[in-house]
């Protein structure tokens, strides 16, 4: 059994569920874990024998104009390798995480090996600044193993980066446990959704980059021709754009804004279809909870995102800000309860087959005791 340190952003975030997801299966198997992150991972909604929780604090020294995150983290993760003599840490994002594990690694007296996964943002916000570029590509090679999310971000990795070194693709997946469909035709009524009206469902951090306005037009093509409500689940920059955008489209009526929910799952159950329109993504983890709950999904094709769907099977891929397309191939399905019930089912089988978390969870513990036996 192996000692695993864990860093990632711990706030709300497909990376930080991955990371937490994965340090709870891992400690499932017998691994010892040690999140060393800024607060307690909100994933990490469970006690449990073999996971501990180092914090990392932020001290607001009056010579300082910012907490110095970074050297603060790596100066935890030094405490921790030595203190619990890690054998790995896995850190989520290059920078700052992998920069900060190395460091870690160098004041160190412990042998520690560092794998870092790439979730997306780091390469295709932080790696367009080429302030930043240098500093990412230090941090992927100087990490003793590197993997991506998909092929694509590892393609515009080595593009972006000219970089010299072996990423390998794992891809995301979801706790099978929590994400599945349940009837729960209560919860429909209590949103006032009637049930006959179809249920289209969007969750995301509504950054701009989400093209939530991509989304709310679709609908109002869509709820034309379908009696349908939209749910939009999640919080960001884009709110209050998004809420003007509703009222002057008169969709007020037909358009929830749940804000940020925890039981994502309850509400996948009740949706019919999810629509990620994104103009980047490096693999979209909302849709593989959704095809987990056995919602189809219809998504841009970019970035990661046709890695995860299959188009006419699972969902349906559309150009960036081709709504039209997007609006003409729900209105089809939800118009269609057979083609429906087949998709749901499609989508189902591909997420439990493709993604499942013990095949995931095997391949990075595969890659742990290769970057183990490297000595
Ligand atoms: O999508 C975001 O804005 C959050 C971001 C993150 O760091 O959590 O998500 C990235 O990582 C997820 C987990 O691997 C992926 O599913 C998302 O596609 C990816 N986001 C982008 O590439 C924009």
């Amino acid at each position: 059994m192996k000692k695993i340190g864990i860093t990632c952003y711990p706030s709300v975030g497909g990376s930080g569920v991955i990371a937490t997801e994965l340090g709870m299966l891992l400690a499932d198997q017998g691994h010892e874990i040690h999140f060393i992150t800024s607060s307690v991972p909100f994933r990490l909604n469970r006690i449990h024998p073999k996971i501990y929780y180092h914090e990392v604090e932020l001290n607001h020294y009056p010579v300082f104009q910012y907490p110095p995150y970074d050297l603060a983290l790596a100066s935890r993760m030094a405490e921790v390798i030595d203190r619990e003599k890690l054998d790995i840490l896995h850190v989520h994002y290059a920078v700052p995480h992998a920069i900060c594990a190395i460091l870690a690694r160098d004041i160190a007296e412990h042998d520690v090996k560092i794998v870092t996964t790439l979730h997306g943002t780091d390469i295709t916000v932080l790696g367009i600044d080429n302030t930043f570029k240098k500093m990412i590509k230090y941090g992927i090679e100087q990490s003793d193993a590197v993997t991506a999310v998909s092929h694509s971000l590892i393609k515009q990795t080595l593009e972006m980066l000219q970089i010299n070194k072996d990423i390998a693709v794992i891809y995301n997946f979801v706790n099978e446990k929590e994400y599945f469909k349940e009837e729960l035709p209560s919860i429909k009524e209590q949103y006032g959704i009637k049930n006959e009206e179809k249920v289209i469902i969007h969750i995301s951090n509504f950054r701009k980059v989400k093209r939530i306005q991509d989304v709310i037009h679709t609908f109002h093509k869509i709820q034309r021709h379908c009696k349908s409500k939209l749910l939009l689940i999640g919080d960001g920059p884009e709110y209050s754009a998004a809420t003007q955008l509703v009222a002057d489209l008169n969709l007020d009526d037909k358009v929830l804004f749940l804000g940020k929910q925890k039981n994502i799952s309850d509400l996948l159950s009740i949706s019919d279809l999810k629509l990620l329109l994104s103009e980047k993504e490096s693999f979209g983890l909302v849709l593989l909870e959704a095809m987990s709950c056995e919602v189809p999904c219809i998504g841009t094709n970019v970035g990661g995102i046709p890695e995860v769907i299959i188009h006419g099977e699972t969902g349906y891929l559309v150009d960036l800000g081709d709504l039209d397309s997007a609006a003409e191939y729900s209105i089809q399905l939800l118009n269609d309860e057979q083609k429906l019930k087949e998709l749901s089912e499609n989508a189902y089988n591909h997420a439990r087959k493709h993604f499942h978390s013990n095949n995931i969870v095997n391949q990075y513990n595969e890659l742990y005791d290769k970057v183990l036996s490297n000595n």
